[in-house]
């Protein structure tokens, strides 16, 4: 249907079209209506709650303004178009990226102000929207942010969980999981009623030939699902190009139930089927970094990877342009292998749908996709029973058994006879039950396969995907190191940073151009400036303690150097390592005299993360960092030397206060696991330094600062299987401190040694796969170089200017660039400031 206001009408439409705000009043204005109006209170009745809701009502509508503009745009310059396919949108909160994205931060505060609210108030009332687990859904948080802010006609597709991760409490020491329902208030999205998919499962195929003899395959009977969009606008920074995040909510087909269930009385069974319905996006998975294969994460992802087909599909047929241009027109990058079925939908859409041929329609599936891998973590690795994909997608397994045929005799022809090499690069293992490999049905499909930081791109082309490289030659194979957005992870973090990057180098441009942060190097041994410089580190330590004092009820001391370690726990990233650290300092206070203890640089070791529900050793950990923090804290023999933090339940939101405030951050992986890590650079980017293995992304971080301004320690990734193997058949004899900090354990000095067995026992007794001992002596003695290290505070100072100053390079804005130039082929589509509506009208 024609929904198009006819011509003679449109000057009514210009007339009265919303424009947005700019100045103080006109943004109390909108505050004052939305709280009268929208929220139906009064001034007697404007609680900090209803602030925020209206204060962000007045955002939104200045966003969905720009969003109609920049959409209107796109459309009809018809030029190329991203769409960035993710299961997970770690999006943090929006009232205060959108101030600053928009540039009114101040008139917002302002503005509050003179109606009574201050503003840090009202951005706290905000829930966070964690659709994400860690690293990869804030990357594309990241992501999304950059490709706005450069003006790339890009959409996100993702699915409108109910809950988000859980929130982490600690009772007694131990991880609790409390359900994260965020929708209760959520004026950032908009829900499309209108935009309604109906997505089938289960069923059968029926297959015959047709009049001329081709083959048909009909998908049909099973049940139908309903996806609606939900839209979340996406604003860039300093331009008015808004962009989409596209949300897909599931209901029953049947509307609010089945009627003919209800007619015949049958009303609980009807409710029920509603409610298996919207048990697809109910929850996200919380796991990182591994994967339990569970029935309904598959039925999320088709669910989701149809909608958002149908969605793009759609929008393309529009255009009237031939199949063959889908390629040109569309750009689709699948954020890890999560939503690597889209590649078999296209390709059921266009040969089962559209009616073209096999290959036609493969030249343009390869054509239009692109995949990140994001993990070389075998547990990680997506992998799905035929028999489950039989039953819940049965035409979708034969397409991917055909696409498995043609890529076999493809493998056959180039290398003859070799028959270990089909068995390893099929798309099907042969095993029992037979499971579906989704990264290798993401390489076959895609143009086009990149890692996250060099060492892991290097990695997966010698490991994991070695076959592929030689069947698909190494051009296919492709590097594009991670980066983070300094809007939010610099100017909206450590506001007085910025602002004194600003006042040197002549503005805000460094945050669109982050190497601009290179002229900060000649202030590096600039006095005034090191002075400012060290009075924001201390200011953003003490808005830190402060928040340690209210939330854990511990006092620290804002001089001492201030030790982090926020991120998922997982015993690749070794906060065991850190942890048996802090023990071994411990033991090192206790055997010192007061006269040693004076010259001692006093520290706080600051842990926050979340554990897998399932994943018991994580948990561990987390138990045993609360109860070495319980008994170290009240030592009168450590004092302020050593305090121990568990900062219950971090977010996005909460790394916005922690990541300020480091010293020294600590990324320790096992080298060759973290494939790239982004909080070593927002962590760097905020003045800190780094405590860190040869791992991820820190080997570039380490070339663009230099090795002068980092502290590396333990073994190298070349070295790690030598050394597994050295644990398993050889002698495996653990580093004497290591032993040391065990007895202590087992001595019961931090509860029931009983707790933590399985973790000592890890590394004692089951090959220490993640080196923590191998390690242990070089993690020691470089921690004791920090120490060293921060006495001399100008020095350190300095170190933390020249790093920070070379930071540009791992701005999301540059990784942006590189994907659209070299997988992508997209340009960027800048919409005129101002120019109403689009041109067409
Ligand atoms: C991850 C990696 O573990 C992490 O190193 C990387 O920075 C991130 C984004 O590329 O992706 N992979 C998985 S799985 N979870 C992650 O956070």
């Amino acid at each position: 249907v024609e929904a198009s206001i006819p011509e003679p009408q449109r000057d009514a439409w210009k007339k009265f079209q919303a424009k947005p705000f700019v100045s103080k009043d006109d943004f109390e204005k909108e505050v004052v209506r939305h709280v009268e109006t929208t929220l139906a209170r009064s001034m007697f009745n404007c609680d900090e709650t209803a602030a925020y809701a209206a204060a962000s009502l007045a955002f939104r509508d200045r966003l969905i303004t720009e969003w109609n503009r920049t959409q209107q745009r796109q459309t009809f310059a018809d030029t190329k178009r991203v769409y960035y396919l993710s299961l997970e949108f770690l999006m943090g909160r929006a009232l205060d990226n959108a101030m600053l994205n928009v540039g009114l931060k101040n008139v917002a505060k302002e503005g509050l102000s003179e109606l009574g609210f201050r503003i840090e108030d009202i951005i706290n009332q905000e829930h966070d929207a964690a659709l994400g687990n860690g690293g990869l859904g804030r990357l594309a948080a990241c992501f999304l942010d950059s490709m706005a802010s450069l003006n790339f006609p890009a959409w996100g597709y993702g699915l409108r969980y109910k809950y988000g991760i859980f929130k982490q409490e600690i009772v007694d020491g131990y991880q609790v999981e409390v359900p994260d329902y965020w929708l209760d208030f959520n004026p950032w999205e908009f829900p499309r009623h209108d935009i309604v998919v109906d997505v089938q499962f289960y069923g059968g195929v029926r297959k015959y030939q047709d009049e001329v003899g081709k083959n048909v395959a009909v998908w049909e009977g099973g049940e139908i699902v309903k996806a609606t969009a939900y839209d979340v606008p996406i604003p860039g920074f300093d331009t008015p190009t808004t962009n989409n995040m596209r949300l897909w909510s599931s209901k029953a087909a049947s509307g609010e139930f089945d009627f003919q269930k209800f007619n015949s009385g049958d009303y609980e069974s009807s409710v029920a089927d509603q409610q298996r319905a919207e048990t697809i996006s109910a929850v996200l998975y919380p796991n990182d970094n591994l994967d339990r294969g569970k029935e309904l994460r598959l039925k999320q992802q088709y669910f989701w990877v149809a909608a958002s087909l149908y969605d793009i599909v759609r929008r393309f047929k529009k255009s009237k342009r031939a199949w063959s241009e889908f390629p040109d027109q569309i750009a689709i990058q699948l954020n890890d292998t999560h939503p690597t079925l889209a590649i078999v939908e296209l390709q059921r859409i266009l040969i089962d749908m559209e009616g073209l041929d096999w290959d036609e329609a493969w030249t343009i599936v390869t054509n239009t996709f692109g995949y990140t891998n994001h993990t070389v973590l075998p547990e990680a690795l997506e992998k799905w029973s035929v028999p489950l994909f039989q039953n819940l997608l049965p035409r979708h397994l034969q397409i991917i058994y055909d696409i498995n045929m043609f890529f076999l005799q493809s493998v056959e022809r180039k290398f003859p006879g070799d028959r270990d090499m089909l068995a390893r690069v099929s798309i099907i293992e042969e095993s029992q039950p037979k499971m579906v490999r989704m990264a290798f049905l993401a390489i076959v499909g895609s143009h086009k396969v990149n890692g996250v930081a060099e060492l892991h791109s290097d990695l997966i082309k010698t490991t994991i995907f070695k076959d592929f490289v030689k069947i698909f030659g190494p051009d296919k194979f492709t590097n594009v190191t991670n980066g983070i957005t300094p809007r939010r992870w610099l100017h909206q973090a450590n506001p007085r940073l910025s602002e004194l990057i600003a006042s040197k180098t002549g503005g805000l441009g460094f945050l669109k151009d982050l190497n601009v942060l290179n002229e900060l190097e000649k202030f590096a041994d600039d006095k005034a400036f090191k002075k400012e410089w060290a009075e924001i580190k201390y200011a953003n330590k003490v808005r830190l303690a402060k928040y340690i004092k209210s939330t854990t009820g511990v006092t620290v001391n804002p001089a001492a150097l201030f030790d982090i370690q926020v991120k998922r726990i997982h015993e690749y990233k070794r906060q065991q390592l850190n942890i048996f650290g802090v023990i071994h300092r411990y033991l090192t206070i206790k055997a010192m005299t007061p006269e040693q203890r004076k010259k001692l640089a006093p520290r706080v070791s600051i842990f926050g993360g979340k554990a897998a529900p399932g994943y018991w050793m994580a948990k561990t950990i987390i138990h045993l960092i609360n109860n070495v923090g319980a008994v170290v804290n009240k030592d009168p023999d450590v004092g302020d030397l050593l305090k121990v933090i568990f900062l219950e339940d971090y977010n996005v939101s909460k790394a916005e206060i922690i990541t300020p405030a480091s010293d020294v951050s600590e990324h320790i992986s096992t080298a060759g696991t973290e494939a790239s890590g982004t909080s070593n650079m927002k962590f760097v980017l905020n003045g800190g330094l780094i405590i860190g293995t040869c791992d991820g992304a820190n080997i570039e971080i380490t070339r663009e600062i230099g090795e002068n301004n980092i502290f590396l320690f333990g073994n190298l990734a070349e070295d790690v299987e030598d050394l597994r193997h050295t644990h398993n058949y050889g002698s495996h004899t653990l580093d004497p401190d290591l032993v040391k900090v065990f007895d202590l354990i087992k001595s019961n000095a931090f509860g029931d040694a009983g707790a933590f067995g399985a973790l000592t026992g890890s590394i004692e007794d089951h090959g220490d796969y993640y080196l923590v001992s191998d390690d242990f002596h070089s993690y020691i003695q470089t921690q004791t170089l920090v120490d060293e290290a921060y006495k001399n505070q100008e020095e350190w100072i300095t170190k933390t200017i020249l790093s920070v100053a070379r930071m540009g390079f791992f701005s999301s804005d540059r990784c942006i660039n590189e994907y659209a130039e070299m997988i992508w082929n997209v340009e960027p589509l800048p919409v005129e400031k101002g120019s109403g509506l689009g041109k067409e009208e």
